[in-house]
């Protein structure tokens, strides 16, 4: 009997990047299966994808199906032990938080001991780069930066205060007393809200542990209290784990500052030696490029019969490499398998996140080094002989570990086997804002301050602003519900803050230009785009730098004249891809910091409709934020402008936005 031919993804659907189309073609002429493909084959489960699957006990799974119709009266649905499927939801839910919060605030963690090393002078790969940002962090973090010395105060020692600093902040994730340092840098209002709820966190691990022994079976069955523990994890995670990442990696590797680059599967070269970086911790990809750029790296590829070393990034680390280096994006989450099915991928250094085990399989078909350099991110094939290995990093070594992962490229560039096919496709960008970036580009006349921006909110030039961020999820098309809600954003002159993957499908797409304002934004956002020659959408960083964006709403509300709090602020937060626990953990901080926050794709409290209604309506009156979800990407945009446009209407800005352009006639009849 002849065999059944496999299903395979329809490349056009499951794509809407013409790059991305053409090597999902070309992956299955060559016969390999990429994540495309399964998600065509395999079908995800609704009754977990709606969060009501409970298997915290050998007695489950438990499987609580909502009831077509939906629940009319009172809803009986209980697992084995009578969990309830509010319990088994918001259950669910703060795992997924505990999930996200451990993943950005472990990275953290790493960075911090990092940073330790360099500030004690133990390695020579890594040096405080920007001082005053250090000086800036440090009294944030209790540490003195100057001394009293003959009656007068000057700065100390700045090596001590490093020490301090990397003490202290390492202090944050286990301490045990008090309460985390960072939420104190939220708008005075927002403490207060937090203190109230009892949800300020105490230490960045205590609050991830407390929710494994919460939700471990016939412990915490209220979903309102469950979700007090989430909370605290969350915050702990945003104002905590991921702002110190940001922080530390700031002061260690340089803060961002704008720069020109590009984006796309296209930045890869045929006649070059490509490397390409992918997952979260740019620890050790800050010492690959450093090195790749070295003559002596460059002179052995060009030995090798290469025109040089072209790196390129993947995923998180890319944003962090993007950001301080200028080194091109290659792709989102959804491409990494591309990237190496164009067949000139000479290395793929993974580090934490993201990172698909399949990459391993695809590797095998080609040449490609693909190299696990994390203890605690390694792979089954990792252990054998063939293209998957194990380097592992330290930043004692860490110079000795990029130059090995470097010439290993090179000596691989000569081992390509199968045609190379790279697509042509490719965009310029302008990536690396920041909070202090922001400030110097819309500070106008009165530069390094963010009242201009503000200025351009009340006159309804900008008529709120949107962090757009998060991942790609297979089970929709690749990029496009990013694209159309940001499109329809800037539309409506709603400027975009962009991290994660969003930021680099907008980077494919070329909305992170100064030149996409004139074609994509309303009148009064593309005016001051054009003015201080920004993109209308401005590329932040990784998923830990959604600091970045808390902090920017931050400084939004003390420049003053939006209200108090950032709930006050015509703001909104969206991840219209999102597929992983650490958006979840950002949602949820992002909703108790005071942002009303839509995601699409599926929502894992679909099937706990009274504890759904809990975080989408009634967490309104306890934190200013709450969840919604909408799948059509228009849709989702203009519920975000409903609420921009409810906020404004609250501050008594609404009437600003009705800017009418008179003529020579109406002029006159004024005057
Ligand atoms: Fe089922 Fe309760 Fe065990 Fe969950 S904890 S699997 S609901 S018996
Ligand atoms: S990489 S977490 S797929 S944004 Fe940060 Fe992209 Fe989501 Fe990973």
């Amino acid at each position: 009997m002849a065999e059944k031919a496999k299903k395979m993804a329809d490349p056009v659907e499951a794509t809407y990047d013409v790059a991305s189309q053409k090597m999902i073609k070309r992956a299955q002429e060559l016969g390999i299966e990429t994540v495309f493909d399964r998600a065509v084959t395999m079908k995800a489960c609704n009754i977990g994808a709606g969060g009501t699957c409970c298997k915290n006990c050998s007695m489950g799974p438990c499987r609580l199906p909502l009831p077509k119709g939906g629940i009319e009266g009172k809803d009986e649905r209980m697992g084995l032990c009578g969990a309830t499927a509010n319990t088994i939801a918001a259950r669910n839910f703060i795992r997924m938080i505990a999930g996200g919060a451990a993943a950005h605030s472990d990275h953290g963690r790493c960075v911090a001991e990092v940073f330790m090393s360099a500030a004690k002078k133990e390695t020579e790969a890594y040096k405080i780069k920007d001082t005053k940002k250090l000086l800036a962090v440090a009294p944030l973090l209790g540490i003195a930066t100057t001394e009293e010395v003959e009656g007068e105060q000057v700065q100390r020692n700045i090596d001590d205060i490093a020490v301090e600093t990397a003490e202290a902040a390492l202090n944050e994730w286990g301490k045990a007393e008090g309460e985390l340092l960072y939420p104190k840098r939220a708008p005075e209002a927002l403490y207060e809200t937090w203190k109230k709820n009892g949800v300020l966190p105490r230490n960045i691990d205590r609050e991830i542990v407390e929710i494994m022994h919460r939700t471990h079976m016939g412990v915490d069955q209220n979903y309102q209290n469950l979700m007090k523990q989430g909370t605290r994890a969350a915050i702990a995670d945003g104002w905590g784990g991921s702002m110190l990442a940001t922080d530390l990696q700031d002061i260690l590797f340089g803060t961002p500052y704008p720069l020109a680059s590009e984006a796309n599967l296209g930045v890869m070269k045929q006649d070059m030696v490509n490397i390409v970086i992918h997952g979260h911790e740019p620890v050790l990809s800050e010492v690959i490029v450093a090195v790749a750029q070295t003559q002596e790296m460059i002179d052995y590829a060009k030995e090798k019969g290469a025109n040089g070393i072209q790196l390129s990034g993947i995923c998180c680390t890319a944003n962090e490499i993007l950001q301080r280096h200028g080194v091109p994006l290659c792709g989102t989450f959804l491409q990494q398998e591309l990237a190496i099915i164009t067949g000139a991928c000479d290395a793929m250094v993974v580090d934490v996140q993201c990172i698909f085990q399949n990459l391993a399989n695809v590797a095998n078909c080609f040449h490609t080094k693909l190299v696990t350099t994390h203890p605690i991110a390694r792979m089954e094939q990792d252990l054998e002989e063939g293209n998957v290995l194990h380097i592992e990093f330290d930043e004692h070594h860490a110079l000795r570990d990029a130059k090995k992962i470097v010439k290993m490229a090179i000596d691989n560039f000569t081992n390509r086997r199968v045609e190379v096919m790279i697509p042509e496709e490719k965009s310029p960008i302008v990536a690396g804002f920041g909070v202090e970036s922001i400030e110097y580009h819309l500070g106008g006349t009165f530069r390094g301050s963010y009242f201009t921006l503000n200025d351009n909110i009340i006159n309804g030039r900008i008529r709120g602003i949107a962090g757009v961020v998060g991942c790609n999820n297979a089970r929709t098309r690749h990029n496009e519900a990013h694209l159309i809600v940001v499109k329809e954003l800037i539309k409506n002159d709603v400027l975009v803050l962009t991290t994660g993957c969003n930021a680099i499908a907008c980077a494919m797409d070329g909305l992170l230009t100064p030149e996409s304002a004139a074609v994509y934004c309303g009148a009064g956002l593309a005016e001051v785009c054009e003015t201080v020659g920004i993109p209308p959408v401005l590329h932040l960083g990784s998923c830990v730098d959604n600091s970045r964006i808390l902090l920017a709403a931050t400084e939004v509300v003390k420049a003053g004249g939006l209200g108090n709090d950032i709930r006050d602020l015509p703001v909104a937060g969206s991840a219209p891809e999102w597929m992983s626990e650490k958006a979840i953990s950002i949602g949820q901080y992002f909703v108790v910091s005071g942002v009303y926050t839509v995601f699409g794709v599926t929502m894992p409290t679909s099937g706990a409709p009274v504890f759904q209604d809990y975080i989408f309506n009634e967490y309104e009156k306890m934190y200013g934020g709450m969840w919604d979800f909408e799948v059509d990407p228009i849709k989702h945009a203009h519920k975000m402008i409903a609420h921009i446009d409810k906020k404004r209407k609250a501050l008594g800005i609404d009437k600003a936005r009705e800017r009418v352009l008179m003529d020579m006639e109406a002029r006159m009849a004024i005057e």
